[in-house]
């Protein structure tokens, strides 16, 4: 848990309640979350070999949890990389600031729910990895 080496990215503990009975996790706006949700989403049903993501956001607080199954989670501050596998309901990523962000290797029964700081909102997409580094070296980020 905690930073992985990417500036904006952390993995966070969601503290599951339970036993070997089940368990639960509650998801709490500016408590367990780190922002105000103005959105969810989740993403289900991907073939296994389609490469999903390849963008950053401008302005955009996003924590993602792989509720069921695993995919792999590629993260990029423009200095530095990681891929990450997700593959537990009981941790989420939390993604702050400009981070490139790309999805792979999705399990068939890969359900990922995303939390949002804000509402969906194209021009707060920058899906050329080239803008991507002009924005992150001029200190945008
Ligand atoms: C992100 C990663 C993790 C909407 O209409 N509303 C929405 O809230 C979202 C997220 C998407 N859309 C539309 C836009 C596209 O026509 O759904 C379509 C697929 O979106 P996109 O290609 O951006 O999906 P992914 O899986 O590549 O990326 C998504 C999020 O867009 C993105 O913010 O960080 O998941």
């Amino acid at each position: 848990m905690g930073e992985v080496g990417v500036t904006g990215c952390r993995l966070l503990d969601l503290n599951p309640i339970g036993n070997d009975q089940g368990w639960l996790v509650s998801l709490e706006a500016e408590k367990s979350v780190p922002f105000a949700i103005k959105r969810v989403y989740y993403i289900y049903g991907t073939v296994d070999d389609v490469r999903r993501g390849l963008h950053a956001h401008y302005n955009l607080e996003q924590l993602i949890v792989c509720v069921s199954g695993s995919c792999l989670f590629l993260v990029d501050d423009g200095n530095n990389k990681i891929e990450l596998k997700l593959d537990n309901p009981r941790t989420g990523l939390h993604i702050k600031g400009v981070v490139w962000r790309e999805m792979s290797n999705f399990s068939s029964d890969c359900v990922l729910m995303v939390l949002a700081s804000e509402l969906y909102d194209e021009s707060d997409y920058i899906r050329c990895y080239e803008d991507f580094i002009s924005v992150t070296s001029e200190g945008l980020s």
